[in-house]
């Protein structure tokens, strides 16, 4: 798919003012994409300043994940389980809308990733909303391998009906197959090396490391499989694209960073984290001030200056989506149930 080329990008998104959010190339977003796509590089108005009323487009869903998709459609044939791994910093975005018709009624885990750095209150929250009968919801950190050793007491027990299947038709001790999915780089390989206890799958901090579906045996009777990180099209929600960009799960070549930043801002002071301003040392005065002018003092506070004592808005707009997704800013959960 060829990305959707704005000549006059930069008077388009002044025009948009008013609107706020990262919004959605509906072009760029359709599933039907074949060729991988060249991402969209979103550029501020160089004569105007930028604020959050500025949108910038992500183009999210290049067309390699469309056939990932499919891949996945047509593996499922063979595995007894899936485990989808979300982001329990935003359970909402990092969720694959489509997962459980994809599915068909096999069983299913659902294992919210990184809770070492979400809110330890709201990941509680969102077990409780996202277990069923047929799903159950684990909270992990495989930074440290915390949560992890329920995993596979849970899948046996959601299993145990297939077991009973197995042996009835004579087979002993069956090898169990679990599919791993998952938005980009959440952790979804880390996940299988914590399992098999062992460095098995290629993991990295960037989305895009797993190229292709990849078996591995992780302990006695479970293969798990490894998958590319997907993305899915969300058109109901321009937020979702900013989401995913703020905690990593696109990268951040395909965005305008300090437009980015500006928005991360805006969503801090909605959430009201007192780390923000004790990190940067933001007084109440400054924390009211728009977004765009925030960044400059935060830039200004960080001895981030370019020739002539301007602010340098630009790295210091990479510095905080760094300690954002560092963590550094605190455990903070994006979004609620
Ligand atoms: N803080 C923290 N970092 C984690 C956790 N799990 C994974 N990571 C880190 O997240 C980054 C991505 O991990 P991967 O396992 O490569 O993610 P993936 O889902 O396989 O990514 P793709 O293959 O690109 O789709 C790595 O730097 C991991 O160390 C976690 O629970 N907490
Ligand atoms: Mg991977």
């Amino acid at each position: 798919m060829k990305p959707t080329k704005k000549p006059n990008q930069k008077n388009n998104r002044r025009q948009q003012g008013g609107r706020s959010g990262a919004r959605m190339n509906a072009k760029a977003a359709k599933p039907a994409a074949q060729k991988p796509a060249k991402p969209v590089k979103a550029k501020k108005p160089k004569s105007a300043p930028i604020s959050s009323e500025h949108t910038q487009i992500i183009q999210w869903y290049p067309g390699h994940m469309t056939k990932t998709k499919r891949r996945i459609e047509k593996d499922l044939k063979l595995v007894d389980a899936v485990a989808e791994i979300i982001d329990a910093r935003i359970p909402v975005s990092s969720r694959n809308p489509d997962i459980a018709r994809l599915t068909a009624g096999k069983p299913r885990v659902v294992l919210l990733n990184k809770c070492d750095m979400a809110d330890r209150r709201a990941t509680d929250r969102w077990v409780t909303v996202l277990s069923s009968e047929n799903v159950r919801a684990i909270p992990v950190d495989c930074k440290s391998g915390r949560g992890v050793d329920k995993f596979v007491p849970v899948l046996t027990e959601l299993l145990q009906p297939r077991i009973e299947a197995y042996k009835a038709k004579g087979m002993v001790n069956p090898s169990l197959r679990v599919m791993i999915v998952g938005i980009p780089n959440v952790g979804k390989s880390t996940f299988i090396n914590r399992v098999a206890k062992r460095t098995k799958a290629v993991s990295a901090d960037r989305p895009g490391v797993t190229r292709g579906n990849q078996w591995f045996t992780v302990g006695k009777g479970f293969e798990m499989l490894d998958t590319p990180g997907v993305l899915w099209p969300r058109f109901d929600d321009q937020t979702v694209g900013e989401h995913l960009a703020f905690t990593g799960a696109i990268k951040s070549d395909v965005m305008d960073t300090e437009l980015l930043a500006i928005r991360l801002i805006d969503l801090l002071k909605t959430l009201d984290v007192p780390e923000f301003s004790e990190r940067y040392q933001l007084s109440a005065e400054e924390l009211e001030m728009p977004s765009f002018e925030l960044l400059g003092v935060i830039a200004k506070h960080r001895g981030m200056l370019i020739a002539g004592g301007e602010p340098d808005t630009e790295r210091v707009a990479y510095t905080l989506l760094d300690e954002f997704r560092a963590a550094k800013l605190g455990r903070i959960t994006l979004e609620m149930p």
